[in-house]
């Protein structure tokens, strides 16, 4: 193919999480370094920086939850708090040179794409070019505050756990915590001890792992790590491969699966003595089909004196505490919302707009797809990391975002040599991919008969179904076929 000279691509990234820090790196350490990172937070670290709520730790263990290119060796924890997970994604864009990249305070209003590739306008009016939007824009930012009567009456604190308050003393108090997904499970744990009293609403209960979250990592294991960094890469790699033991469980009804569920089943029986509590507190629904709780607190927390479980219905929210259908009124001082997120919203409110004004609304309009995670048809030089299907209840993030930003750069690389100009998935590749996702989802937990955050609002399910083989066998070499692939000297796209 005849090539046009060397350009270097200007690229906005949109997030300055997991994936647009991912991305980053990946693009820097190919050469590419024409890059801005759009972030609407004051601070990096996505969903680190947004969850500050008491309790906040990751269930993945932090040997694994990290970039392959930023090993490291010294979490304090087995299971890092969320305050050493926020820092090491600070260090990690120290580290790799990514500060004087970063746009904090910047969030993205609109993506227009148009002859002269995409403009962005920012809330505050600025504007800015670039020939490649990589949207990092995650999927659990938005929370989600149900509308129940009342509400704006409440005398005390009313806090999301996506938008905790330092200031809020909860110490001494009456606690109210609305919802039992992990957040739940976390705060409610964090906050039971030193509360006078702690009442749990739960619409639908969670199998809850027993794990021992609280371990340190030992120093002497750290230093090990520090020293021998092939030995740690090892360990690392064990990690992945490990993982993959956790995705053929939740991907295949085998009797690994059946052997997890029972250690849940397991979990409850052993940690609720009282029937009429552990009745209350067993789901109907098979153990991992949501996205799995892991705790060792938790039923200590709730079966404590001060704790109590409500699984009646909530129907006002009065001045000075919750009612529930049974007419009872609950007295609470603070009452706290541990009830998700808005899922699937990914980039969106933003005003995205592709090909011929085509915006991400109508693309999306029977729900969030996209090819192999990573592009939507009408979008031309757009690509997401960590975007639709992406394996959040099975294999790493860190890994599927690096594969996925590797992937993306192999088409930063033929652009920057001129082999083309723009690039858009075709609706019929994407069509054939998601056909082979709905397919694959057939024998998967997650498709068993629960309601989960996983479901989108036309019941499909927004996940990775394959292992991470596959992931990796998808995501290493772009297939022309499945692109519509532009230059300038082409009057219309053609397929190549
Ligand atoms: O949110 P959720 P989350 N009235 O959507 C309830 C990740 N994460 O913040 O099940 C009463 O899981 C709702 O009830 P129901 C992880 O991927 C990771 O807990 O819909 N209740 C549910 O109980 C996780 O899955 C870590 O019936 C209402 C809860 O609120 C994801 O984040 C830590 C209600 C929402 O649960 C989200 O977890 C924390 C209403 N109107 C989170 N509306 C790690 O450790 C909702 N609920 C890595």
């Amino acid at each position: 193919m005849e090539t046009t000279p060397s350009r270097d691509p200007s690229i906005v990234i949109i997030g300055a999480g997991i994936a647009g820090i991912a991305a980053a790196v990946t693009f820097k350490q190919a050469g590419f370094d024409d890059f801005v990172i759009l972030e609407k937070g004051s601070d990096v670290g996505g969903v680190w920086h947004w969850n500050r709520y008491p309790g906040l730790a990751c269930d993945v263990p932090s040997q694994v939850y990290q970039f392959s290119f930023a090993p490291k060796p010294d979490w304090t924890r087995v299971w890092a708090e969320g305050s050493e997970i926020q820092q090491y994604h600070r260090d990690v864009v120290k580290q790799f040179g990514l500060e004087s990249h970063l746009m904090l305070d910047s969030e993205v209003t609109d993506a227009v794409h148009g002859e002269d590739g995409w403009a962005l306008t920012l809330a505050d009016g600025r504007a800015l070019h670039a020939d490649f939007v990589i949207a990092a824009t995650g999927v659990l930012h938005h929370p989600f505050t149900p509308d129940i009567p009342g509400r704006d009456t409440f005398a005390g604190p009313l806090v999301h756990t996506a938008r905790w308050d330092d200031s809020i003393v909860t110490a001494g108090k009456r606690i109210a915590v609305i919802g039992s997904g992990s957040t739940g499970v976390q705060i409610v744990s964090a906050l039971q001890p030193e509360a006078t009293k702690l009442v749990q609403f739960t619409r639908t209960p969670q199998w809850v792992l027993w794990a021992p979250m609280w371990i340190p990592q030992p120093k002497l294991f750290g230093r090990l790590l520090a020293s021998a960094p092939g030995l740690h890469r090892r360990i690392y790699d064990g990690g992945l491969w490990a993982s993959g033991i956790l995705a053929d469980i939740v991907l295949h009804p085998t009797w690994r699966r059946r052997l997890v569920q029972r250690f849940a089943r397991w979990s409850l029986r052993a940690q609720v003595r009282d029937p009429e509590l552990r009745n209350k507190l067993t789901p109907d629904y098979q153990p991992l089909c949501k996205r799995q709780v892991l705790s060792g607190t938790y039923f200590r927390a709730i079966t404590a004196g001060n704790a109590e479980l409500v699984t009646e219905s909530i129907t006002e929210i009065t001045p000075t505490g919750i009612r529930t259908a049974d007419g009872v009124e609950h007295e609470v001082d603070v009452i706290v919302f541990a009830t998700g997120f808005h899922p699937h919203n990914y980039m969106r409110p933003m005003n995205l707009r592709g090909r011929d004004g085509l915006t991400i609304d109508e693309a999306w309009a029977k729900g969030p797809v996209a090819y192999r995670m990573t592009a939507i048809p009408g979008f031309p030089n757009l690509f997401t990391v960590l975007g639709p299907n992406s394996p959040t209840g099975s294999i790493s993030l860190q890994y599927s975002a690096e594969l996925t930003a590797r992937y993306i750069t192999r088409w930063l690389e033929r652009f920057r040599a001129g082999e083309f100009d723009t690039v858009e998935v075709t609706e019929d590749a994407t069509t054939r991919f998601n056909d082979s996702v709905a397919e694959a989802m057939g024998p998967t937990v997650w498709n068993t008969g629960c309601n989960s955050w996983y479901f989108t609002d036309q019941q499909t399910i927004d996940l990775w179904p394959f292992d991470r083989k596959t992931m990796t066998h998808l995501l290493t070499e772009p297939e022309d076929q499945d692109f519509l692939i532009t230059r300038a000297d082409r009057a219309a796209p053609t397929q190549t």
